[in-house]
């Protein structure tokens, strides 16, 4: 268990830090959140400040006074928290096809779902480009079924129980209204059930963790809604 708090730094709205937040409250570890904006202004994740810290200005970002390991990369430090603090193995899972599934996950998550649900949501609510909006919400769309196809028969992702590849979808999905705002088929969740009945159980399955919760609590105390 950690004893020093974890110094962390953070996006208010950005999702890909709150995955970590999950992995804090669900393993008791203790932080520090410093919440940075976009931009090079002050306070910014790409004012030459916090650029000496990550070169690729931005967040998440950690340092662990317990161990002196500093990281950024969000699913990679999800991996170094449950590594280093999972002493329950709440997060394991049996055998070596089942780990390299849940880096599978992981990286498809990283590769695919961050980057296009993030250009998805710029495409339409900052370019205001129709095109692009709709090349990326296909992107979204693709996603989510390849997701949905994986979980045929399966309430979880690997090996029939939570891991962090099932944790890492949730700050990105918990998004979708916003990202698919304006798409004929799969604008609402009740549309998105009906086309991803799987996706949509395993969504609101691993939403229901107390520690999911306390991070969406968490984040919307930090935006400032109740
Ligand atoms: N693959 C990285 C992506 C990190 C990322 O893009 N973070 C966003 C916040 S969610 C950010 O800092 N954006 C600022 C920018 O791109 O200028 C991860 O998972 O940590």
């Amino acid at each position: 268990m950690a004893t020093k708090a974890i110094t962390f730094y953070s996006h208010r709205d950005g999702p890909n830090p709150w995955k970590n937040v999950i992995l804090f409250e669900e393993l008791g570890i203790a932080y520090d959140p410093t919440y940075l904006v976009f931009g090079e202004g002050s306070g910014g994740v790409e004012h030459e400040t916090f650029l000496k810290i990550n070169p690729a200005g931005r967040v998440p970002w950690i340092k662990d006074p317990n161990t002196g390991i500093e990281l950024t990369e969000s699913n990679l430090i999800s991996e170094y928290l449950a590594e280093k603090y999972d002493t329950r193995g709440i997060f394991n899972v049996e055998g070596e096809q089942n780990k390299l599934l849940v880096k599978q996950w992981l990286g498809f998550q990283a590769a695919s779902q961050g980057p296009f649900f993030a250009q998805a949501l710029i495409a339409q609510h900052k370019l205001k480009n129709e095109g692009s909006t709709k090349h990326f919400q296909a992107l979204v769309k693709r996603t989510i079924t390849t997701v949905d196809r994986a979980l045929q028969g399966k309430e979880y992702l690997v090996g029939g129980k939570i891991t962090l590849a099932d944790i890492a979808f949730i700050p990105w999905d918990r998004a979708l209204d916003t990202i698919l705002a304006g798409d004929s088929e799969s604008a609402t969740a009740e549309q998105r059930e009906k086309l991803w009945p799987n996706w949509s159980a395993w969504h609101n399955r691993v939403m229901q963790r107390p520690s999911v919760q306390k991070a969406v609590q968490i984040q919307n105390t930090e935006q400032g809604k109740k």
